[in-house]
């Protein structure tokens, strides 16, 4: 018998902090961990069952779809569209929010989610994962319009990911720290093993796609340029790089021992500003990453802060240890170099 507190029991704590709360919340988050533990079961076995590879259609980013890709989003829907505590969800896998279907009770919260973040890396076997955000419904047990879910990070009431790595874990916060749970699939519960995860201020450790440097703007060239000169630079000290392009590996490695994530804006497409996605990338991670002490910019302002106007919407991200977003943040509002 493992002596580990349940995620069961830690939500039901939990709960307690949440004004307003209900059974409603721990209910919902109790959804979205079965749904959590089908896809590590579907994303775990993967070749076996024939779930591996693309298929030919495109999702609303313009991005070839995984089969896993639709059989997550389709895991999501399944076990939170029943049970009566959502008014409407949104995933990156669908252009619209979507409905409950009338056959069901509306409730007072909306889930937005990634069902699976860093899927170009399921064939390869590397880690991939789902990153899911929790907002109340401005109207309860109302079928929320697309125009409800814009709401800015900070009123977030939960954000969590789920790795599906060597271990399956599930990291999350409710706005009082955040914790970290492992799946021990012999019983089917997570249990809590990383209590209070807290991201180090400073780093030497700094995470972006390099290929894309010549399209950076000024203040994130400025900051790479110094990672790379090392001890012989102005930064006094060497730096390590890494690039896993699955955000969710990246934001839990900085929650293990610190560092710094940049997908900054770019000057190919600055409409795009960025590749990742405010309401179910930059912003559920944001809320992880603040309240385990770290900071999340986009160089201009504090994401949490951003108001959205689409569902899809890019923001530029820098996130991770305090000190070494400010200094990146600092080079955003330094004056331009004559
Ligand atoms: P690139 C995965 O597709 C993702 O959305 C994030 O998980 C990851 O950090 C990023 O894109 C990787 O982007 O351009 O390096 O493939």
């Amino acid at each position: 018998m493992h002596s580990g507190t349940t995620l069961t029991q830690f939500i039901i704590e939990e709960q307690r902090h949440i004004a307003g709360a209900t059974g409603d919340f721990t209910a919902l988050l109790n959804d979205v961990v079965t749904a959590i533990k089908t896809i590590s079961n579907a994303v775990n076995k993967g070749a076996l069952i024939g779930v591996m590879g693309s298929l030919d259609t495109e999702n609303v980013q313009g991005e070839t779809q995984k089969k896993l890709d639709v059989i997550t989003n389709d895991i999501m829907i399944r076990n939170n569209e029943w049970a009566g505590h959502l008014a409407g969800m949104a995933s990156e896998e669908m252009d619209n929010v979507y409905s409950i279907p009338t056959k069901y009770p509306l409730g007072k919260y909306l889930l937005v989610f990634d069902p699976l973040d860093g899927s170009s890396n399921v064939d390869i076997n590397i880690s991939v994962g789902t990153i899911f955000s929790i907002l109340r419904a401005p109207v309860p047990n109302r079928a929320a319009a697309k125009e409800d879910f814009l709401q800015p990070g900070v009123k977030q009431v939960c954000a969590g990911y789920a790795l599906y790595g060597s271990s399956t874990m599930l990291v999350l916060t409710t706005g009082h720290g955040v914790n970290g749970f492992t799946l021990d699939r012999d019983i089917g519960e997570f249990i809590l093993t990383h209590e209070d995860m807290r991201i180090p201020a400073d780093t030497k450790e700094f995470a972006i796609n390099a290929s894309n440097q010549r399209f950076w703007e000024a203040p994130v060239q400025r900051y790479v340029a110094e990672c790379l000169e090392g001890k012989t630079g102005p930064r006094e000290r060497d730096f390590n790089m890494r690039w896993i392009a699955s955000m969710v590996a990246e934001v839990h490695r900085i929650l293990t021992r610190g560092g710094i994530f940049m997908y900054p804006r770019d000057t190919r497409d600055p409409s795009k500003a960025g590749k990742l996605r405010l309401m179910y990338e930059a912003n559920p991670m944001s809320f992880i990453v603040e309240q385990a002490g770290g900071k999340a910019s986009t160089g201009y302002e504090r994401i949490l802060d951003v108001e959205p106007t689409d569902l899809h919407q890019r923001v530029p991200v820098i996130l991770g240890s305090k000190n070494e977003v400010d200094v990146v943040v600092g080079y955003h509002s330094a004056p331009k170099a004559e």
